[in-house]
C-alpha cells in the first residue's frame, strides 16, 4: 500500500494550519508567512482535495475592498488551476483587541454588531465560493472570572447570533450550513459551548435546529478529559457531524494541535474506524499546526504526516473488521446482542415476561465475562501490524 492520498480521500486543511508561523505565547514567528496561492498548489501536489480558511487568512484584517478583491481574485484562480475545493469557510472573531472579551457574545453590543457584519460578510465569500458548510469557533467567548460573565444571558446572545445567521443563509438561498465547535478553554480560561454535548443541546434550542451541526476537534475533546470517538459517535447519532477537526492531543492539556494521529493513537484508531464504518461523507479535514522547530520542508511533511497516518488508520481498521477472529470475537461480547432492541415486544410483554425478572439469575448473569480484552487486544495486533 502506497498511502498515497487521492481526492476521493476528501482530505483538507485550513490556510491557518500549514500556515501557521510558529507564534506562541512564550515565544515569536519561527517561520515566514506563507502566501495562500503557495499553500493551495503545494496541498493539491500533496493529493489533499479542499482548503478552508478564516476570511483574515485570505484578507487581512482591515483590507479595503481592491484589496479584498484581489486577494479573492489570486486565490480563486489557485483553485481553478489545482482543482481544490473550498468545503468550509470561518470567521476569525478572536485575532483582533476588539475581540477581546468575545463577539457573539461580548458585553459590549456594539461589539457583537460587528461581529456578526464581518461574519456575514464572509458568509456571502463563502457561498461564492462553493462552501457548503460554515464553521463557528467561539474562541473568545467566555470568561476568566464569575461576575465577569452572565452566562444565561450571553447564551440568549448566543442563540440571536445563531439565529441572525440562519435567517440569512436562508434568505440568501445558500446552501450552507453551521458546524458550531466546541472548545473548553484556551484561549479564554473557560468558553461557552465547552464540548460535544453542550453543543448539542444548544442547536436544539435555535430557531432552525436543522441548519446546525457540529464541528468536533479531537484535541478539544480530549483537552476536556473526553473519549473523542465516544463524542463523535453521539454527534453522528443525532445526525449532527456535520465536519470534523483532525488533530492529535497527549492528555489534558494545552491545545497542543499536533498532526493527525501523534498523541493519542488509540484514539486516533477508534475515530478513523467509526468515520468510515458510520457513513460520514463529510470532509476529513486537518486543524493541526506544525511544530514551530519545523522549517518549510518540515510544515510540508507534517501536513502529508496527517494524511498517511489517516490512510494507514483506515486500512488497519478495515483489516480489523474484516478478520474472521475478530468477528468471533465481537460475538463473545455480545455486541449483536447489543443492536438488538430491549423489548421489541413492547411494555406489556415485558411486564408480563417472568423471566426477565421474577426467574431472572442475576448471579449467573453476573458471573458471564464480557471477554472484551481478547477483543481489544486484536484490536491492538491490527493497530500495531502484528496481525
Ligand atoms: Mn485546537
Amino acid at each position: 500500500m502506497s498511502y498515497q492520498p487521492v481526492p476521493e480521500d476528501t482530505f483538507s486543511f485550513g490556510l491557518w494550519t500549514v500556515g501557521w508561523q510558529g507564534r506562541d505565547p512564550f515565544g515569536d514567528a519561527t517561520r515566514r508567512p506563507l502566501d495562500p496561492v503557495e499553500a493551495v498548489h503545494r496541498l493539491a501536489d500533496l493529493g489533499a482535495y479542499g482548503v478552508t480558511f478564516h476570511d483574515d487568512d485570505l484578507i487581512p484584517f482591515g483590507s479595503g475592498d481592491v484589496a479584498r478583491e484581489a486577494a479573492v481574485k489570486r486565490f480563486r484562480q489557485a483553485l481553478d488551476a489545482t482543482g481544490l475545493v473550498v468545503p468550509m469557510a470561518t470567521t476569525n472573531l478572536f485575532t483582533h483587541p476588539v475581540f477581546k472579551d468575545g463577539a457573539f457574545t461580548a458585553n459590549d453590543r456594539d461589539v457583537r454588531r460587528y461581529a456578526l457584519r464581518k461574519t456575514l460578510r464572509n458568509i456571502d465569500l463563502a457561498a461564492e465560493l462553493g462552501a457548503r458548510t460554515y464553521v463557528a469557533w467561539g474562541g473568545r467567548e467566555g470568561a476568566e472570572s464569575g461576575a465577569a460573565k452572565d452566562v444565561r444571558a450571553a447564551l440568549d446572545r448566543m442563540k440571536e447570533a445563531f439565529d441572525l445567521l440562519g435567517q440569512y443563509v436562508v434568505e440568501q438561498g445558500y446552501d450552507l450550513r453551521f458546524a458550531i465547535e466546541p472548545k473548553p478553554n484556551e484561549p479564554r480560561g473557560d468558553i461557552l459551548l465547552p464540548t460535544v454535548g453542550h453543543a448539542l443541546a444548544f442547536i436544539e434550542r435555535l430557531e432552525r435546529p436543522e441548519l446546525y451541526g457540529v464541528n468536533p476537534e479531537v484535541g478539544h475533546e480530549q483537552m476536556a478529559g473526553l473519549n473523542v470517538p465516544h463524542g463523535i459517535a453521539q454527534a453522528l447519532w443525532a445526525g449532527k457531524l456535520f465536519h470534523i477537526d483532525l488533530n492529535g492531543q497527549s492528555g489534558a492539556k494545552y491545545d497542543q494541535d499536533l498532526r493527525f494521529g501523534a498523541g493519542d493513537l488509540r484514539a486516533a484508531f477508534w475515530l478513523v474506524d467509526l468515520l468510515e464504518t458510520a457513513g460520514y461523507d463529510g470532509p476529513r479535514h486537518f486543524d493541526f499546526k506544525p511544530p514551530r522547530t519545523e522549517d518549510p520542508d518540515g510544515v510540508w511533511d507534517s501536513a502529508a504526516g496527517c494524511m498517511r497516518t489517516y490512510l494507514i488508520l483506515k486500512e488497519r481498521a478495515a483489516a480489523f473488521r474484516a478478520d474472521p477472529a475478530v468477528q468471533e470475537a465481537l460475538r463473545a461480547s455480545r455486541l449483536d446482542e447489543l443492536a438488538r432492541p430491549t423489548a421489541e415486544d413492547g411494555l406489556a410483554a415485558l411486564l408480563a415476561d417472568r423471566t426477565a425478572y421474577e426467574s431472572f439469575d442475576a448471579e449467573a448473569a453476573a458471573a458471564r465475562g464480557m471477554a472484551f480484552e481478547r477483543l481489544d487486544q486484536l484490536a491492538m495486533d491490527h493497530l500495531l501490524g502484528a496481525r
